[in-house]
């Protein structure tokens, strides 16, 4: 029999863990001047009914899942603009606190149903009773717009137990193509808003050097 309280216990900790670490990026950008790439970071360890869904459904047997199925500890962090994503990426790959097993970029290769996001498998070590253990954790990057998208498409599959109707998924895929477009809007937005700013501080500067 499995023990699922033992078997999850380092899961739990490693989101804990991670969720602090992320919010310590976070907190540090917003002390300083700079944009802060990081808007806000969720975790969970994933329910036990849905890991047996899954394993069902992937043909994983217990014995293999700790290897086997990578989201069992998952943190997710959300970003205002697409950039960000590139300079969360970028961080995450710098420290030395866990390793990258693994990218999948759902951004530049999104899902059919419309889904995206950028997905890295960590192999993060949690310090046990027992000693260290290396185990993997799924981190999800999005902007808010992604994840807006990605939440109610979820739900959905919830609700029609994984079988969307094709009508509806075609509204799902051009409502992803509509956050899309959002998030290149807002950007571009972003973009003139900060060169209109450097040419405001620029004119500044050559009036207060007269
Ligand atoms: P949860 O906890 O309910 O979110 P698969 O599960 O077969 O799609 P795989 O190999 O496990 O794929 O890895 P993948 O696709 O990199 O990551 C799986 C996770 O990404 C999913 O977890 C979702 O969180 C998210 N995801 C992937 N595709 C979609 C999608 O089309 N729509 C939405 N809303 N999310 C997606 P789970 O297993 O669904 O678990």
């Amino acid at each position: 029999m499995m023990d699922w309280d033992v078997m999850l216990t380092p899961y739990k900790q490693a989101v804990e863990e991670l969720k602090i670490k992320l919010k310590g990026i976070r907190d540090e950008y917003q002390l300083s001047t700079k944009h802060t790439p990081i808007e806000f970071v969720t975790g969970r360890v994933k329910p036990i009914s849905s890991i047996l869904e899954k394993a069902k459904r992937k043909h994983i047997s217990l014995n293999e899942l700790e290897e086997e199925m990578q989201d069992l500890a998952g943190v997710r962090i959300m970003c205002q603009f697409v950039g960000d994503i590139d300079t969360v990426v970028k961080l995450i790959t710098s420290r030395t606190d866990f390793e990258i097993e693994e990218e999948r970029d759902y951004i530049k290769h999104e899902k059919r149903s419309g889904y995206r996001s950028f997905h890295m498998i960590l192999r993060y070590p949690v310090q046990t009773i027992e000693g260290e253990k290396r185990i993997l954790v799924e981190l999800q990057i999005r902007t808010l717009a992604m994840n807006f998208w990605a939440t109610i498409e979820h739900s959905l599959q919830y609700k029609y137990s994984g079988k969307i109707p094709q009508e509806i998924e075609d509204r799902l895929q051009r409502a992803a193509e509509a956050a899309f477009q959002l998030d290149e809007e807002m950007s571009k937005i972003r973009g003139e808003v900060q060169e209109a700013e450097q040419i405001m501080s620029k004119q500044r500067d050559s009036l207060r050097k007269r």
